[in-house]
C-alpha cells in the first residue's frame, strides 16, 4: 500500500527547475557616505548647512578647540597635573559632527574620548580638567546639566541610553539620547542588548560607533569578522550606515538624519564614523610597542581638521589671519581653564565615597573613617 495517494499528477523536478539555491529571505545593504575627500574637495552636492561659511568655521573651531584642549591635558599629565587622559587626536570631526547636530535638550552619553562633543554641549574646558583630574565635580556641569559624565567602563553606558530614551518616549518628550562609544565597545554585551532593546521599543536614541580602528592594542581585525560594524544594528532591526568619520560634514549629516528620524518617531539608528586615532590609548599606553610608525604617519593624510581648513581656505571662506586670530583665541580660552584648574583646592579624601551612595552603607562608613585617619585628619 503506498502511504498517501495523490489526485493530481506532480510535476516531476528536473534539474533545470531546481533553483541553485533556497531564495532569500531578507537583504541589507550598509551605505558609506561621505562629502569631502581626505584633501577637502567636494565629492557630493553638500547639504545646506555646509553651503553657509558660519556654519563650517563653528565646525572647524570646535575641531580645533577640542585638539588644543587635548594638547594641553596630554602636556598637564606629562607634568605630573593631570590623572590618565585618552586623547582624540585625528578623531575630532565625530564628537563635533554628532553635537552639532543635537538640539540643546537632547541627552549626550559620551565615552572617555568625545570632550570635542562636551565642549560643544557647553561643558567647560575646567569641568573636563577637573573631572580627568579626579575631582568629581568636574561631572556637576553647569551646562547641559542632563548630560551623562564621562563613561570609562566599556559600553556601559549603551543601555543607559536605552533607558533615557524609553523615559522620553514614556514622557511623549520630543528628545533624543545620542551614545557614542568605540570599535572595541561593539564586542560588548551591552551593546548588543541595548541595540536590541532599542529595536524591539522603537525608541528615540541614536548610537555612534567612533571607530578610530584600534582598541587599546587590539586592530580592528581582531576585534570582528564582521565587514562593518554598522551592520551589527541590522541584527536589532534598526537602519544601520557608515560615514567618514574625518569628513565632519558627513558625520553631522547623517547624525541630523537620524536625530529627525528619531524626533519624527522613527526609532533608533546606528552611524558608524571611521576614523583614526593618532595618538596612544591614552596617556598610560605607548603605542608604538604594538603598531608601526609608517601605518601611522599614512593615516595623518586623512585626518579632519586639514581636510576642512583645505576646503575653507580654497572656496575662500578662511584666511591666514583667521587661523592667527583663532588659535590666539583658543590658546587663551584654554590657558585660563588650565589656571583655573590648577587653582582649585583637591577636594578632601572623604570625597572618593560621596558620589554614589545617598545613604553611604556601614562598611563604606568604615572605609571612610580609616581613610580620613590614615590621612591623618
Ligand atoms: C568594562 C571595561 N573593560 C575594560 C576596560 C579597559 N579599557 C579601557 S579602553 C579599552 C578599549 C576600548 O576600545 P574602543 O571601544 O575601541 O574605544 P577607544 O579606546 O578606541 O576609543 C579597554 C579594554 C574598561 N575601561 N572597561
Ligand atoms: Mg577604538
Amino acid at each position: 500500500m503506498p502511504p498517501f495517494e495523490t489526485t493530481e499528477e506532480l510535476p516531476a523536478i528536473t534539474e533545470s527547475r531546481r533553483p541553485a539555491v533556497p531564495p532569500a529571505v531578507a537583504r541589507f545593504e550598509i551605505r558609506y557616505n561621505r562629502f569631502l575627500d581626505p584633501k577637502g574637495n567636494a565629492v557630493r552636492p553638500l547639504p545646506d548647512f555646509a553651503q553657509i561659511r558660519d556654519e563650517l568655521v563653528a565646525l572647524y573651531r570646535a575641531m580645533v578647540l577640542a585638539r588644543r584642549f587635548d594638547a594641553k591635558a596630554v602636556a598637564l599629565q606629562r607634568t605630573g597635573r593631570l590623572g590618565t587622559f585618552a586623547s582624540a587626536l585625528g578623531q575630532e570631526a565625530v564628537p563635533v559632527g554628532v553635537a552639532s547636530a543635537m538640539r540643546a535638550e537632547d541627552v549626550l552619553l559620551p565615552s572617555f574620548r568625545e570632550h570635542g562633543a562636551q565642549l560643544w554641549r557647553g561643558v567647560t574646558p575646567l569641568e573636563l580638567l577637573l573631572f580627568w583630574g579626579g575631582d568629581e565635580r568636574g561631572s556637576n556641569f553647569a551646562e547641559a546639566r542632563e548630560d551623562f559624565p564621562v563613561c570609562v567602563p566599556v559600553g556601559t553606558h549603551a543601555p543607559h541610553a536605552v533607558g533615557v530614551a524609553l523615559a522620553f518616549k514614556l514622557r511623549r518628550e520630543k528628545r533624543v539620547a545620542v551614545c557614542v562609544f568605540g570599535d572595541g565597545a561593539t564586542s560588548k554585551g551591552d551593546v548588543a542588548e541595548a541595540l536590541n532593546g532599542a529595536g524591539v521599543w522603537q525608541l528615540p536614541v541614536v548610537f555612534v560607533i567612533n571607530n578610530n580602528r584600534w582598541a587599546i592594542s587590539v586592530p580592528l581585525a581582531h576585534q570582528t569578522a564582521a565587514e562593518t560594524l554598522a551592520q551589527k544594528a541590522i541584527a536589532a532591526g534598526i537602519e544601520g550606515e557608515q560615514v567618514d568619520g574625518n569628513d565632519v560634514i558627513a558625520v553631522r549629516e547623517a547624525t541630523a538624519r537620524a536625530l529627525a528620524k528619531a524626533r519624527a518617531g522613527g526609532g533608533p539608528h546606528l552611524i558608524e564614523a571611521v576614523t583614526y586615532r593618532l595618538g596612544d590609548h591614552t596617556t598610560a599606553d605607548d603605542a608604538s610597542r604594538y603598531r608601526s610608525g609608517s601605518e601611522v604617519s599614512a593615516r595623518w593624510a586623512e585626518e579632519p581638521i586639514a581636510r576642512l581648513r583645505n576646503h575653507l581656505v580654497a572656496n575662500e571662506m578662511w584666511a591666514k589671519a583667521d587661523e592667527e586670530r583663532l588659535l590666539a583665541d583658543i590658546s587663551v580660552e584654554i590657558e585660563r581653564a588650565a589656571e583655573a584648574y590648577l587653582a582649585t583646592a583637591p577636594q578632601g579624601i572623604e570625597s572618593i565615597f560621596d558620589f554614589t551612595y545617598q545613604t553611604l552603607p556601614k562598611d563604606l562608613v568604615e572605609q571612610c573613617e580609616a581613610a580620613l585617619e590614615l590621612a591623618g585628619r
